[in-house]
């Protein structure tokens, strides 16, 4: 397939780079910590983003070499977080399909070999179930062994996927993340807003912490902290930038 082919040779060149969006930890008003958002640094000199090749690489080899490439990245980059003592977390984003392959696994295990519970308590796994589990039960037990390994788990674009109160049962993880989509219509929406404030109580209840995506109005922060939410992420604090860019950000904020 053509495109498979082009992102190996983006991936060969380091074309695909991570850029970082903060999350806010709404308790203290600082930053916690970023997502990793992948982008391509074509040669034309665009910035391609996830959503116009990611969908095409679905289920390929490809796809685990850049899920292989995005812990790399994001592991080097706690790194120098570590080096400049600054307290920062990294969230990364993988199909449940990176679960069900050995050499992805392998990857990930020796990578974290190399470092002590601390630093791997650093790094967030947000898993998208945009996509079905071909082989739950084997999925299932092998992101309970990576959680084993002291990263920390999180659910992603919670509420639309088909199995999401499936997954909160199944995996302990450590955090929530409400779909932007509930979040971008809220304040007119009283039914985005129901939904909103139950998925907070669930996640209270589950003692799961909870951030919401898609936060783009200072009057959405606003609604969301009395509604009890952790943490928030959104354009009103900052897209995702190139990660020295994305520093300056943070070391000027709040
Ligand atoms: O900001 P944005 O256009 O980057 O992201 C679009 C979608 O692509 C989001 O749903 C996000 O979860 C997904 N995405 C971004 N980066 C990665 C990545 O490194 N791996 C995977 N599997 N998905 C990603
Ligand atoms: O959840 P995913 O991992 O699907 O989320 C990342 C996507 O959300 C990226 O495409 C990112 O650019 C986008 N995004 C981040 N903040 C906002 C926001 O405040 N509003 C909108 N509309 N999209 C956002
Ligand atoms: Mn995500
Ligand atoms: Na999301």
């Amino acid at each position: 397939f053509a495109i498979g082919a082009q992102i190996q040779r983006a991936l060969d060149d380091d074309q695909l780079a991570l850029y970082y969006q903060p999350k806010i930890d709404y308790k203290t008003g600082r930053v916690s910590g970023f997502e990793g958002l992948i982008r391509w640094h074509h040669p034309s000199g665009e910035l391609i983003y996830p959503g116009r090749f990611l969908p095409y690489i679905e289920h390929t080899n490809i796809d685990i070499e850049v899920g292989k490439s995005v812990i790399s990245q994001a592991v080097s980059t706690l790194e120098a977080f570590q080096k400049r003592d600054l307290p920062y977390t990294v969230s990364i984003n993988l199909s449940p399909s990176h679960f069900l392959n050995d050499e992805f696994l392998d990857h990930l295990n020796n990578t974290l070999s190399r470092y002590d519970m601390a630093f791997r308590k650093r790094l967030t796994l947000e898993i998208l179930e945009s996509t079905a589990l071909d082989d739950a039960g084997l999925a299932t037990s092998n992101i309970k062994a990576c959680q084993q390994l002291g990263v920390q788990l999180s659910l992603d674009d919670f509420g639309t996927g088909y199995a999401s109160l499936s997954y909160l049962r199944k995996f302990s993880t450590n955090e929530i993340k409400i779909d932007r989509s509930f979040i971008l219509g809220m304040l007119n929406d009283p039914e985005d807003q129901m939904i909103v404030q139950a998925i907070i109580a669930l996640a209270k209840s589950f003692d799961r912490r909870v951030i919401a995506e898609g936060v783009e109005h200072h009057a959405t922060e606003k609604k969301l902290v009395a509604m009890g939410c952790d943490m928030g992420q959104g354009f009103l604090y900052s897209p995702a930038l190139p990660l020295a860019d994305a520093l300056d950000w943070a070391a000027h904020y709040a």
